[in-house]
């Protein structure tokens, strides 16, 4: 059955160019997109830039621009990213698009008619690199806890009322135990709403980069109420029929976890009080960190994710950021970690499997696929082992366990290096032709079956992979026909070059 499935990366702010933190985010998205659709899921995968605020617009003022034509400039580049990473999304949203602003306004408007809205007067702190308001307890060493500088700021702004909200949120966080995953972010949640929530301040009148607030035009809609709203904007809100009513119930966020207050405290909270539905669930990962420090501009240390591309290409890349850890937790980035993976993993054992099977496919069975006989016991072992791992490999793409999927399929490629070391098909050429045609037929269609599993992870190389094995486009859904005897194969050409260091 075709089940509907709507993925969302954050919107990124464009106040610069892209980094690797940002290309994680959309890799991760994108491998479970490409999961569902192979699985046979009907996909809506959105992806976008966030361009109104003051981080942006002072930004834009630090390189002589106006606003607009600096996140035209930057948009361009996130959105350039894409393809570069290999990722396929089927919309990009800015927040500077008209039907972007139609979605705010209305959202506001209706915020307003159920009274969640009044008109106050803002004094407090304010952290512009966050986009951020934060009480005086929250401060540290006269920052933010973010470790960001705060400006105090007294301004009139209009408030949403969310300390109304606690009990419904903490209602919502009990009844849906996997709304706020992993399950460590849902306690920290917890216990912040636990702890009593403010009402939030969601308009700015000191500057004017934004969403104008509807019959008040000296405002500007907070810039997180604005973003958030993104997710509903593509779907065709205000319209709440078409793709709104098929997705929106079955939305993942994933965010990083610096933002999950957002999307799990006050995004649903607006949702409430708009009496909206709630998306399903709000995913936050880790940081990482560059071979073993805090990333970031000051220290020079950002890592530049079209480099990395072009020097490891982007399966390596994908494969390296979500197989090293689990999502969910910090990890360390290190080249020589990424180097390291590549060669095991992919050159070594995914890449010599194929390579070694299809090789001696084409100089031994005049480079078709051979036509099997009766089956041993360890040719069973290998075709059961393929027949189970999909229930295994659908909890780990239901929980994000990325690391996981790859281990797990990972598994079953040294399985089969290990049934190609103990069958020996080359000692069987002499000897035992039909014996060594069902070996090498068996191998083929395992690796046929890797192939169609790694896709999510390494499209490039699995497409190749394929190719290889003559595997027509519409076959290559999970599961999908076993290989047919006889087929005939096309040269077959390494596909994991080893990056020696
Ligand atoms: O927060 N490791 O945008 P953003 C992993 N516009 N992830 C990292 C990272 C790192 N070192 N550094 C950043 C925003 N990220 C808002 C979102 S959504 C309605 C609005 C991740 O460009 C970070 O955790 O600052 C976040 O999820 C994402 O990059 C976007 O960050």
């Amino acid at each position: 059955m075709t089940h509907p499935f709507y993925i969302t990366t954050p919107i990124y702010y464009v106040n610069d160019v892209p980094h690797i933190g940002h290309a994680y985010t959309t890799l991760a998205c994108d491998t479970l997109a490409r999961y569902k659709r192979l699985a046979g899921d009907d996909v809506y995968f959105l992806t976008g830039t966030d361009e109104h605020g003051q981080k942006v617009e002072k930004a834009a003022e630090h390189k002589g621009l106006n606003p607009q034509q600096f996140v035209d400039q930057v948009s361009q580049s996130f959105r350039d990213l894409i393809p570069i990473i290999n990722a396929a999304p089927d919309d990009f949203i800015r927040t500077t698009e008209s039907r972007h602003k139609k979605a705010v306004q209305h959202l506001w408007d209706e915020l307003i008619k159920r009274d969640a809205i009044y008109l106050g007067e803002y004094a407090g702190w304010y952290a512009v690199r966050d986009e951020a308001f934060y009480g005086e307890g929250e401060l540290v060493n006269g920052k933010a806890p973010t470790g960001a500088d705060v400006e105090w700021v007294t301004e009139p702004s209009y408030f949403f009322r969310l300390s109304a909200f606690q009990d419904r949120l903490l209602e919502l966080y009990h009844q849906n135990p996997n709304f706020i995953a992993p399950q460590s972010r849902r306690n920290e949640v917890m216990r912040f709403v636990e702890g009593g929530l403010n009402d939030l301040s969601i308009s700015r009148t000191s500057f004017n980069w934004g969403v104008t607030v509807p019959n008040d035009p000296k405002h500007v809609v907070y810039v997180w109420l604005d973003a958030l709203t993104n997710y509903i904007t593509a779907l065709g809100y205000p319209d709440q029929g078409g793709n709104f009513e098929k997705y929106w119930s079955t939305t993942v966020h994933v965010v990083g976890k610096d933002i999950l207050r957002f999307h799990a405290v006050y995004w649903p909270a607006f949702l409430m009080a708009a009496d909206l539905p709630l998306p399903k669930q709000i995913f936050a990962h880790g940081w990482w960190t560059n071979e073993g420090e805090k990333i970031s501009k000051s220290l020079g240390n950002t890592i530049d994710p079209v480099e990395l591309v072009q020097t490891f290409g982007a399966d390596a890349v994908r494969y390296f950021l979500l197989r090293e850890i689990s999502f969910g937790q910090d990890g360390d980035f290190s080249r020589q970690q990424l180097i390291n993976r590549y060669n095991s993993d992919l050159a070594n054992a995914y890449g010599n499997l194929v390579q070694r099977v299809l090789s001696f496919i084409h100089k031994n069975c005049g480079g078709v696929i051979p036509l099997p006989h009766n089956l041993q016991e360890p040719d069973q072992a290998l075709i059961q082992e393929c027949d189970k791992i999909m229930s295994k490999l659908e909890i780990d793409m239901e929980t994000l366990a990325f690391h996981k999927y790859a281990d797990h399929v990972w598994q079953l490629i040294a399985h089969a290096n290990r049934y190609v070391d103990e069958q020996k098909p080359w000692a069987l050429k002499a000897i035992d032709v039909p014996r060594m045609h069902t070996i090498l037929y068996v191998l083929a269609d395992t690796i046929r079956q890797i192939a169609l599993l790694t896709q999510p992870l390494l499209p490039e190389a699995s497409a190749a992979i394929l190719d290889q094995l003559a595997i027509p486009l519409d076959q290559r859904k999970f599961l999908g026909d076993s290989l047919k005897p006889g087929t005939a194969l096309p040269e077959p050409k390494g596909v994991f070059p080893r990056h020696v260091v």
